[in-house]
């Protein structure tokens, strides 16, 4: 199994992980240069790196350190739904608390544990391209709400200073990490308090079988990624009944075929 005993417990317990620094120090100054590019001068690159996924963000779709965990966590057949930059500068936020109303049973976002396995619906990943101080004001969670039984209480849903729940976590980490979170997750963007931006990329992987996210990635951006990350973005479908046996939506089919990514005409 590629997460340790210590990351299963950790992500179990409290609904997510960091994993930090698996990015090098070059990865990461990539990523901020292509971020500060399509903050600042989209022009300076080519139209297929002009959003994320493309260009030097591309490297995060299928990051090994990234796609054992998710194997781990959600199952072999993944997709990624949904990816983009947070350049937050200080005094914004994402919002409130918000996540862990659905319950345990939700198709989509539901959490559990069954025969030693985790069966996580969507998963969040997070990677911090920046250091991050608690105190900077990154992404927060509500522990445990993952898994709660009762609706989340009034008492526990605010990140104000002073005014936090008691299960209130926030987490620190070096340039490069990932921090995985269950969508079923109660969690937060608050008010980002440091004077230099919080520069993020954030992704939303699900079950193959799964699609909540209409994919609004522009066509040329997908197109400009080799095939097996495009494989990421491939319809949500398990078996093709229509051939015997059926065909299975696996990587390697869709890396053997050349059909596009459908879709990809939704701009948002
Ligand atoms: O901005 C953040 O830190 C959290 C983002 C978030 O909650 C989301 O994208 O659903
Ligand atoms: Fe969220």
């Amino acid at each position: 199994m590629a997460m340790s005993e210590e990351e299963r417990f950790r992500f179990d317990l409290t609904g997510f992980l960091v994993r930090p620094a698996i990015l090098t120090p070059d990865e990461v100054a990539a990523i901020v240069d292509q971020a500060d590019r399509i903050r600042h001068n989209p022009e300076s690159l080519p139209p297929e790196h002009r959003r994320i996924p493309g260009g030097a963000a591309s490297l995060l779709i299928d990051h090994p350190k990234v796609i054992e965990v998710l194997h781990e966590i959600i199952g072999p057949d993944i997709r990624l739904e949904a990816c983009g930059l947070t350049w937050r500068l200080k005094g914004e936020s994402h919002g409130e608390l918000h996540g862990g109303a659905r319950g345990q049973a939700d198709p989509i976002f539901g959490y559990r544990v069954q025969n030693g396995r985790i069966h996580a619906g969507m998963v969040r990943v997070v990677f911090e391209l920046t250091d991050v101080k608690k105190e900077d004001g990154a992404t927060c969670f509500i522990v445990g709400s993952h898994k709660r039984n009762f609706p989340m209480h009034p008492d526990h849903m605010s990140w104000e200073d002073g005014k936090e729940s008691e299960f209130l976590v926030r987490y620190e980490c070096p340039a490069g990490s990932a921090i995985f979170f269950t969508e079923n997750l109660c969690h937060a963007g608050p008010i980002w308090k440091r004077d230099t931006p919080r520069i993020a990329i954030l992704h939303a992987y699900a079950h193959l079988a799964t699609h909540w996210h209409r994919l609004t990635i522009p066509p040329e951006v997908i197109a400009g990624l080799p095939r097996e990350k495009q494989a990421y973005f491939r319809e949500p479908w398990i078996a093709d009944f229509r051939t015997r046996p059926a065909t299975r939506n696996t990587m390697e089919r869709f890396m053997g075929n050349d059909e596009p990514v459908v879709n990809t005409d939704h701009r948002s």
